[in-house]
């Protein structure tokens, strides 16, 4: 039988990603989007004009757009991946984020108790609900299913709030609904505001500067004009009219991943006969530094502060230091594994933001 899931998130990274699986493994897809002023259907426009994927409006704020799509569909499977999901934003609109990230959650688990015991659900949960903890075994510093939580932020609370009435609602009321403690995951397409994005777009129009300014010296005829420009050239690098590239934190270390790996964990797991909450992570933890440094040297430069500024806007009143995940369960139980490397996830992401720059460009 033809299986039907209802992605709540389908416009976002993960969303995105997950509908192409879910299309390609031959499922009826029903995406829930908001209603908004502007275009927010960017990443799943090159799959909309499937006849197997259904858009509806809702959201996960209103518990009768929740009831009203449920219902009408029946769906087996049910993946909640909706979320105010930057953690900076968090501390600015705790409300709102705990609105949708916590209660929102909630609003789905009732509905399915209520009307639709059978629908296998997913919670999009996080490493930031770890916070500043993690476990030491052998001199190895990382975080598991059973360490324990100490949120950071507003929007980690918000999870862990989540997290626990998914739990509660398996144990009390038999629902099969388990949770993917995701640690970071990035993407080509990543929103702009998350720190990878952030800097690889930055690179990327730097590079494509770079590349201009010299076309510019392959036009120039004589050779005094050359050194005379390539000095000029030198001189502006050194401090670029380019504004450079402002950042927060470069100190905290996150376990990176790319999304398409990461969606592949969220079918599996609902595939289980038995609900459960799963770590999904690679097992490798690096800087912002680290990333910053990948970035650059993809494009060749050495000394990559020279263009970066640590702006106190984009420091948090509080930090997650340290995330490095074990997936040793979901690699025993499902059978999971990370296939994209740090290095793969940096090289891809510039590339594209690289032809993502040039495109706009020729447009411009
Ligand atoms: P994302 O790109 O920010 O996508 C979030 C999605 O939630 C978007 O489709 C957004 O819709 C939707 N949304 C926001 N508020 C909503 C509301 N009130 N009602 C209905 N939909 C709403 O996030 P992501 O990176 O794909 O992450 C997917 C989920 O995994 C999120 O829950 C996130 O918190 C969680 N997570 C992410 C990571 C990571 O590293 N990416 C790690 C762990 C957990 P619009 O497009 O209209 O804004
Ligand atoms: O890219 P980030 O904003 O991701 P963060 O805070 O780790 O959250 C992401 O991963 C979570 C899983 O652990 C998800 F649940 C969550 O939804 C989201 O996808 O920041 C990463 C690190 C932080 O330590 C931040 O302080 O980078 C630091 N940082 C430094 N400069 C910055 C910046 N972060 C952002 N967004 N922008 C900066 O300019």
């Amino acid at each position: 039988m033809k299986k039907k899931a209802v992605i709540f998130g389908i416009t976002g990274q993960d969303g995105s990603y997950l509908a192409e699986l879910l299309l390609e493994k031959n499922y009826d897809v029903v995406g829930v989007t908001r209603r908004v002023s502007t275009g927010n259907t960017g990443r799943i426009s090159h799959i909309m004009d499937c006849p197997y994927l259904r858009l509806v409006e809702g959201d996960l704020t209103d518990y009768s757009s929740i009831l009203r799509i449920i219902e009408e569909y029946q769906p087996q499977e049910v993946y909640n991946l909706a979320a105010m999901s930057h953690v900076g934003t968090s501390f600015d609109q705790p409300l709102l984020s705990f609105d949708v990230t916590g209660k929102g959650c909630l609003n789905i688990l009732e509905v399915l108790r209520e009307h639709s015991p059978y629908t296998r659900f997913y919670q999009a949960s996080s490493s930031e609900m770890f916070g500043d903890a993690f476990t030491e075994q052998g001199g190895d510093k990382f975080q598991d299913e059973n360490t324990l939580f100490r949120p950071q932020s507003p929007y980690a609370i918000a999870k862990l709030a989540a997290h626990h009435a998914t739990r509660l609602y398996r144990n009390s009321y038999s629902l099969h609904a388990s949770c993917g403690i995701l640690f970071n995951h990035e993407s080509e397409r990543r929103g702009g505001r998350f720190v990878t994005k952030k800097i690889t777009k930055w690179v990327a129009q730097f590079a494509n500067w770079i590349e201009s300014k010299e076309r510019t010296v392959n036009d120039l005829h004589t050779e005094d004009d050359e050194i005379f420009f390539n000095n000029q050239f030198l001189d502006e690098i050194a401090t670029p009219s380019f504004s450079k590239l402002r950042l927060g934190n470069l100190d905290a270390q996150r376990d990176w991943g790319h999304a398409e790996d990461y969606v592949r964990a969220m079918w599996m797991l609902l595939q289980e006969d038995k609900p459960d909450d799963y770590v999904i992570a690679t097992g490798k933890t690096h800087s912002v530094r680290d990333f910053l440094k990948a970035a650059f040297n993809k494009i060749g430069i050495e000394n990559y502060m020279d263009f970066v500024v640590q702006d106190p806007r984009f420091m948090r009143p509080s930090e997650v230091p340290y995330l490095k995940g074990s997936a040793y369960k979901a690699k025993v139980v499902l059978g999971w594994e990370p296939k994209v490397d740090f290095e793969e996830l940096v090289s891809r992401m510039v590339e594209y933001d690289i032809q993502q720059a040039k495109e706009k460009e020729m447009i411009g």
